[in-house]
């Protein structure tokens, strides 16, 4: 049998090999390159102004979904990571937080014009799920999918960004049932449809392959910071 050591030490290199790949390309991404992003305000994370161009700040926290919310509870809610890795994973909510927890205060931007500021997430970093799912070599993107059927695509270099969250909890409480619990991906950097509610599955792909706002006129994209809302 495998020891901890032994298990520590290859998630260790599975996490480095998985960093040096994707390095490049994640310093390439809009938010992290660009010299002038557009927006207005004082610079906060990421260098960023605070409000990306178009979006206007909300106090109170709207719910968008397809009209269903799956409802499902921490005892019945699982999560597949799937397709070109090395090892599948399925967890469920007690090995989530067996894992490594993170806490991150990022915003959330809604393509359809509002920013909610300041969210305090917690949960796992999904970089922490693919380098124990070891991406194979021509493993290129994700594909996330929720309970309710929606699915949405990243490209790892986005999904790796250290603060794209599998989160559990939002403020401090265990993340509402509309918001996505019990379990959500939250992509701070790219508009919030990027991240599934309700997530049930990772699938990593060797190409990309569009989730259904992509299919349906959204911008595959989705930076914020470039104004990237819709397929032009
Ligand atoms: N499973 C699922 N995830 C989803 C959606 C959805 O309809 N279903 N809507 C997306 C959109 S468009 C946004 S803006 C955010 C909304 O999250 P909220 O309802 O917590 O504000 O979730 C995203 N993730
Ligand atoms: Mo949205």
């Amino acid at each position: 049998m495998e020891g901890e050591d032994d298990r520590e030490r290859r998630i260790v290199e599975a996490r480095l090999r998985l960093r040096d790949r994707f390095l490049e390309k994640t310093r390439a991404t809009p938010a992290a390159s660009d010299a002038r992003p557009l927006g207005s305000g004082p610079p906060n994370r990421h260098g960023m102004p605070k409000l990306p161009v178009g979006q206007t700040e909300t106090a109170k926290w709207p719910v968008l979904d397809l009209g269903r919310q799956p409802g499902v509870s921490r005892d019945r809610w699982r999560l597949r990571v799937a397709g070109a890795v090395e090892h599948e994973l399925d967890l469920s909510f007690e090995d989530l937080l067996a894992l490594p927890q993170v806490e991150v205060v990022s915003d959330f931007h809604c393509v359809t014009g509002w920013s909610r500021m300041d969210l305090a997430w917690k949960g796992v970093l999904a970089e922490a799920l693919l380098e124990r799912a070891e991406p194979r070599r021509e493993a290129s993107h994700i594909l996330v999918h929720g309970y309710d059927g929606y699915s949405t695509n990243l490209p790892l270099e986005e999904a790796l960004k250290p603060d794209v969250l599998v989160a559990h909890q939002v403020d401090g409480a265990p993340l509402p049932g509309e918001h996505g619990g019990p379990v959500r991906m939250v992509t701070p950097q790219l508009y919030a449809w990027k991240g599934a509610k309700w997530i049930s599955r990772i699938d990593v792909l060797s190409s990309d392959s569009p989730g259904l706002w992509e299919k349906n006129g959204y911008s595959n994209t989705a930076h914020p910071w470039r104004n990237d809302r819709y397929d032009r």
